[in-house]
């Protein structure tokens, strides 16, 4: 019994354990040999042979038991460890990429419209002359529609100019009132020093019921936007003309390379102009099938936002996907 035991003990992996199993418990086993022996045992000591013999069966049982649970428990760590991965490993191949700056100044601009319930929607780039330029009461004679400014393909379609057809096809899908931006790729005919072919803008457009938003609004809202933007800005509204706003403003924050004072980039007014905006023309509303609504209207640069942010003093460094600069916005 005691030697038995010490067999249980020793096996030293399941593999053991296991032959120790058949030795022990299997059907031509030790002690179904003994079990057998209880048919020739004389009738008075039957009783008592075959309780010691339950006894050391449980005894024996348990002690299996104990050993495979310990075995099964080491198999199971050293499992563990050998197939560990270190996720720490340093890696010389991998390396770390980061959002391009316009993407980086998109999303954070994206941000603050969001916080205010703005819906993010977006449209094709490939787009036709009513929802590009008619429904935002650019008249065919329009200096802006201009083949020189944009690139039209030879059904007549075109790349977007702006981003303002997706508040177009918004408003033709979906009832006033309407808190939308519409942040996008443009495309324009333009190459040199401040302009590339391709660029990004985000437009924002409100429309509510008639009477209900103000140039105030659109002064507030757009005042606190570039406060959160750039920092401590003055802002300054001056009158200007967008086809599809009236009245319309472009708007200026001081310079934020020389506080204002006047400096080479701000070329000595102390302002940077930053974006356009305006109260949404009636003939807009009327080319979707607005009535009696009122609403603001606004649209920016994203690279330009992108450059004065990082004060990054070449456009086209944008552009170039040099690794250098890249690397800085890690
Ligand atoms: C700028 C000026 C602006 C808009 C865009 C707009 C869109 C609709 C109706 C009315 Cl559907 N307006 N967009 C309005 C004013 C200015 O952008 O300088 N962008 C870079």
């Amino acid at each position: 019994m005691e030697n038995l035991q010490e067999k249980i003990l020793q096996a030293d992996s399941l593999e053991a354990l296991e032959k120790v199993r058949v030795e022990l418990f299997g059907k031509k086993g030790l002690l179904a040999v003994e079990f057998a022996k209880l048919k020739d045992v004389p009738g008075p000591e039957k009783k008592a042979f075959a309780e010691g013999l339950n006894e050391t069966k449980a005894k024996l049982q348990a002690a299996f038991d104990e050993r495979y649970e310990a075995l099964k428990a080491n198999e199971i760590e050293s499992m563990l460890k050998s197939e560990a991965i270190d996720v720490s490993l340093y890696s010389t191949l991998a390396a770390k990429g980061a959002l391009h700056p316009v993407m980086e100044t998109m999303d954070k601009i994206i941000d603050y419209f969001v916080a205010l319930n703005f819906a993010v929607e977006s449209g094709p780039m490939v787009e036709d002359d009513f929802h590009n330029f008619e429904a935002l009461n650019l008249p065919k004679s329009h200096p802006a529609r201009d083949m020189q400014d944009t690139f039209y393909f030879n059904d007549g379609s075109l790349l977007r100019t702006h981003t303002s057809p997706v508040q177009i096809r918004t408003m033709m899908t979906t009832k006033p009132p309407i808190r939308m931006i519409a942040p996008g790729t443009v495309f324009r005919r333009d190459y040199d020093l401040t302009h590339t072919p391709m660029f990004h803008q985000v437009e924002g457009l409100v429309v509510e019921e008639k009477g209900k938003v103000s140039f105030a609004n659109l002064k507030a809202i757009l005042t606190d936007f570039l406060q959160y933007m750039f920092g401590n800005v003055d802002v300054r509204f001056r009158p200007s003309f967008f086809p599809f706003t009236e009245p319309s403003a472009e708007v200026d924050i001081s310079c934020i390379f020389c506080a204002g004072n006047g400096c080479r980039v701000c070329s000595g007014t102390g302002w940077l102009e930053v974006l356009g905006c305006g109260i949404v023309d009636p003939n807009v509303f009327k080319a979707v099938g607005y009535e009696e609504v009122s609403g603001y209207a606004f649209g920016l640069g994203v690279e330009r936002f992108a450059m004065l942010m990082h004060k990054i003093p070449d456009l086209r460094s944008l552009f170039e996907g040099d690794i250098r600069l890249l690397e800085q916005f890690r």
